[in-house]
């Protein structure tokens, strides 16, 4: 079991030193960890964000744990340069296309999220997101006009293939779940947003068993705070799926308790390639200090285990082990508590 351990910047290190633990408690046979730089550290060690060492490791390893990357210090460097062009070149570099985001609100959290607890208490969502296309990767721009202005301009795109196989996806997810699929675009207004639209009702008529539904992702946007209960699988391109996920970490309480999955179509012996990571970034902010929460880096680990390696009960019980030392009162700062990087940690393993 080849896991390759790209930490990144930021709070990236402290918190993916967390979830290591863990894993190494559970004494996993054969388990075999790989470290790589990524970010603004691997621009610091080897002038690029995603060196070719780390990308051979990548394809090398069975799953990727990634921590974070964004580096104030990198902020004049060219975009190609930019830290997040580490996690943008693997999903790109590994086909990536499909990023797994649930979200619930765990017991004890309902009083603390940013939605009156009776409307938490429902949310029990999973937002796949689009990873390979859309705004991120198309062609990308700055000029200056005739008269003078400045204009920057970034291509939006979906060829017909992409939007599908990420809806099998999405509707295989929704098979698993309640059978409940919510297509999140702009067709009123973009043409990728109609091809998108237009491709997912194709896709449906593969699962009659799955009910599909649409809603602009202004709407949704406005839904997810009103009334999030509705939603159980929701399926949405890239810019969107990034915005709406975030958004949805404020509704169960902490951008630190949301993992994801990327994963593609490549199996390995034991399941599904895929790289898994915190949905936060690198909060330069407080790194270094001991005071990020590690959760949703280690509830990424679990994510690992159960796509990647088949390995479903130590998944659980790692879920298991988070959703208690939460229960227990044990609170990063995120969540008005004090409980530091290293204590959090010490909470999940003591509880495995
Ligand atoms: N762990 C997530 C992370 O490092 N995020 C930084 C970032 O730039 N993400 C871009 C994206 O998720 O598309």
């Amino acid at each position: 079991m080849k896991i390759a351990v790209f930490a990144g910047d930021g709070i990236g290190a402290e918190v993916v030193a967390e979830a290591v633990r863990v894993l190494e408690v559970l004494d996993l046979p054969g388990m075999e960890l790989i470290e790589g730089d990524v970010g603004g550290a691997a621009w610091r060690k080897h002038g690029h964000p995603l060196p070719q060492q780390t990308i051979d490791i990548a394809h090398a390893a069975d799953a990727i744990l990634f921590g974070s990357v964004g580096d104030f210090d990198c902020d004049h460097l060219e975009r190609a340069l930019r830290p997040e062009q580490a996690i943008l070149g693997l999903r790109k570099e590994l086909t990536l296309f499909a990023n797994l985001r649930p979200a619930t609100v765990f017991k004890g959290l309902e009083d603390l999220t940013s939605l009156r607890p009776e409307v938490a208490r429902e949310i029990d969502l999973l937002i796949v997101r689009e990873l390979n296309g859309d705004v991120y990767f198309g062609e990308k721009g700055t000029r200056t006009l005739e008269d003078g202005r400045r204009q920057g301009w970034d291509m939006m795109s979906y060829a017909e293939d992409e939007v599908r196989r990420i809806a099998h996806v999405a509707f295989r997810a929704a098979q698993g779940r309640s059978g409940k699929l919510c297509s999140v675009d702009k067709a009123n207004v973009l043409e990728t947003s109609q091809l998108w639209r237009d491709v997912v009702i194709e896709v449906a008529a593969e699962y009659p068993d799955v009910e599909l539904s649409h809603m602009y992702v202004d709407n949704a946007a406005m839904q997810l705070v009103k009334n999030p209960g509705q939603f159980d699988v929701v399926v949405t391109g890239n810019l969107f799926g990034d915005i709406l996920s975030d958004q949805a970490s404020m509704c169960v309480g902490s951008i630190g308790l949301l993992a994801s999955a990327s994963l593609g179509e490549t199996q390995t012996q034991y399941g599904t390639k895929g790289l898994y990571e915190p949905i936060h970034g690198s909060a330069p902010d407080i790194a270094g200090q001991g005071k990020a929460n590690p959760m949703a880096q280690i509830l990424s680990a679990a994510m690992m285990l159960r796509h990647s390696f088949g390995l479903e009960d130590q998944a659980v019980r790692i879920e298991a082990a988070v959703a208690s030392a939460l229960a227990d009162g044990i609170k990063g700062g995120d969540l008005g508590g004090s409980a530091g990087t290293r204590a959090i940690g010490d909470a999940v393993v003591s509880r495995l």
